[in-house]
């Protein structure tokens, strides 16, 4: 199967039902229903929302099953982007090829439409709709995964080093933990709750979990790669911005070679993690090796 198409074709059903849950642009208050559909349709990959779908479908689900969750995770993930974006963050202009929200809507649009993109991922989760088509331990499960995710032990710690370390000198420690929750964090969740919501053993979350964290670390070294070597017309943001800022990185730390060989390093922990899956899992390992080799 060529992972290309197989990607995008996933992307279209992910972006069906975002369209379909999220609040209609001509609906008041149009502006902030604007706002929050400009940024979820700028033309994300929808990595996240596939790996949650591929996790259903290697412990014996549907796809079907998670698709309110695939929307709840490309929203966390989005809002994420959105408050990075921020003049008082990372002041970026330029996201997913287009100019980001706070150039064209304001920033005081853009914080709270990243705050209601947040807040609707769990109001999906946990809507009737949701609960009638699961057990409540696996959904109660779900929804400590992802807010876990996304809170301060993760995700906003995560946040909250990259920004602090700007121009500091940091350890190795330090970056691994930044690149595990900032990013890790939430790719590892797609997968646990994927699993989780598609009725998953133990076993099988734990090995999509360790997977998962290998994969994510792997995603975000590729990704300050990226900023180095990138073509910013294929990335849609401007590169070479870390270093700039003194961003506390890998290859910024370490250099290139050696970011290179930890992504391989992490690829093949999450590859062989996945390994007693067997065949159903082949997906799962094209996926590792687009990680490794993305240009955008
Ligand atoms: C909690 C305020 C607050 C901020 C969140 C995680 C984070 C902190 C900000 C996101 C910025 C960032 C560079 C995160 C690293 C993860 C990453 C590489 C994001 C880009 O993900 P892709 O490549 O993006 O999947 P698309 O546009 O394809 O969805």
């Amino acid at each position: 199967m060529d992972i290309d198409s197989y990607l995008a074709d996933k992307r279209q059903l992910v972006d069906r039902v975002l369209d379909e849950m999220l609040p209609q642009a001509d609906n008041e208050p149009s502006l902030l229903h604007r706002a929050m559909r400009y940024s979820i349709f700028a033309g994300g990959k929808r990595i996240r929302p596939i790996l949650a779908m591929e996790a259903a479908e290697v412990v014996g689900g549907s796809y079907k099953s998670v698709m309110i969750l695939t929307a709840a995770l490309e929203c966390v993930h989005t809002y994420s982007l959105i408050h990075d974006d921020l003049p008082a963050m990372d002041d970026d202009d330029l996201r997913r090829g287009k100019p980001t929200l706070h150039k064209v809507f304001g920033e005081a649009v853009a914080i709270l439409a990243g705050d209601a993109l947040l807040t609707f991922a769990f109001e999906a989760i946990s809507s009737p709709t949701a609960a009638r088509a699961c057990r409540a331990e696996q959904l109660l499960g779900v929804i400590y995964e992802l807010a876990y995710a996304s809170g301060f032990r993760r995700l906003i710690k995560g946040q909250f080093l990259d920004i602090s370390s700007e121009g500091k000198p940091v350890d190795a420690e330090t970056v691994d933990c930044i690149v595990s929750s900032k990013t890790a964090a939430l790719i590892r969740a797609s997968l646990t709750c994927g699993a989780l919501l598609a009725g998953g053993s133990v076993e099988e979350i734990e090995i999509l979990g360790c997977y998962g964290e290998n994969l994510g670390k792997a995603f975000q070294i590729r990704d300050d790669l990226l900023d180095i070597e990138g073509d910013p017309n294929k990335l849609g943001k401007a590169v070479r911005k870390d270093q700039q800022r003194g961003k506390a990185t890998f290859p910024g730390l370490l250099g290139i070679e050696i970011a290179r060989e930890m992504i391989q390093k992490h690829l093949s922990i999450a590859l062989e993690a996945i390994s007693p899956l067997g065949e159903k899992a082949a997906i799962l390992s094209k996926i590792g090796k687009y990680i490794g080799q993305r240009i955008n």
